[in-house]
């Protein structure tokens, strides 16, 4: 069994595809409707399931967000889920976006990965030590992978990711927050970085700093404005697509419209 890395890049190679389905489903849960609980949970997995069978084909991995998790529950029907997307050759990426101290963050990271999750999307504003270097090693320990956060893809990522940040006091030499968690991601052995597809001329600045050795995973694409093309062409490794697809009249047309689209720039 190969690291995170090298199990993503063999499926993209198998498969021809660098399309990641961003499998946000949800429903609202009323705690004054609890009879009704079970049903719609039960309706919010079988929405879940036939998008992805309806889609696994054109897909190298599903990334699931607290949208379905918080309903499912990790331990309770979301195993189903992810079981269905093994079989069908997907890796499970948690988008988790780590944030604590290294204790809540090992808790947290450690059910994800016992759930059956690959890979866990954190957030490296945390720091190394006592923040996500238990991460890490856990995940170094298990053969999972850890992408972090480097540039968001809304409107707002300039005023924290994108900030300037002194880099020397004396001289008053400055940098941008993603250059710094661009290099700390090679720093880290990160597997991969998130870049938002909204922002290609970053996609290409992060490309410059962690060539081959990290991937790039871009969301934003389709509903926050982002294009595959671009996107692609500006060094993004892999696309991370939800509404788009889970959205669409038949989502197994639209996923197989962008796979066809990365085939012919890829
Ligand atoms: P759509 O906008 O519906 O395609 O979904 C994008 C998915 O990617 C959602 O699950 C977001 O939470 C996630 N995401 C972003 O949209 N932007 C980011 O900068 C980072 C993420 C993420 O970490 O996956």
């Amino acid at each position: 069994m190969g690291t995170f890395k090298e199990l993503i890049l063999r499926i993209a190679e198998d498969k021809k595809t660098r399309l990641v389905l961003a499998l946000d489903v949800s429903v609202s849960l009323d705690r004054t409707n609890r009879d009704k609980w079970n049903r719609l949970k039960q309706d919010l997995l079988s929405r879940a399931l036939k998008i992805l069978e309806a889609t696994s084909d054109f897909l190298v991995a599903v990334k699931v967000n607290r949208h379905l998790v918080l309903p499912l529950g990790l331990y309770d029907l979301l195993p189903i889920l992810i079981d269905e997307a093994k079989e069908d050759g997907l890796l499970l990426i948690m988008d988790a976006k780590l944030n604590d101290i290294g204790y809540s963050n090992w808790w947290i990271a450690h059910h994800y990965f016992n759930a059956g999750f690959d890979a866990i999307i954190a957030n490296p504003f945390v720091g190394w030590k006592g923040g996500l270097d238990v991460v890490f090693e856990e995940a170094k320990k298990r053969k999972k992978g850890v992408l972090l956060l480097c540039y968001m893809s809304h409107p707002g990522a300039r005023e924290g990711y994108g900030q300037y940040v002194i880099i020397d006091k004396n001289d008053q030499r400055v940098t941008r927050q993603y250059i710094i968690f661009a290099k700390r991601a090679l720093e880290w052995s990160a597997d991969g970085v998130i870049v938002g597809a909204t922002a290609p001329e970053i996609i290409s600045e992060v490309k410059s700093i962690v060539s081959n050795e990290c991937l790039i995973f871009s969301p934003g694409i389709g509903a926050q404005g982002g294009d595959p093309r671009t996107a692609l062409g500006a060094g993004a490794d892999f696309l991370i697509v939800g509404r788009r697809i889970y959205m669409a009249q038949d989502p197994r047309k639209e996923a197989k419209r962008l796979y066809m689209e990365i085939a012919a720039l890829c």
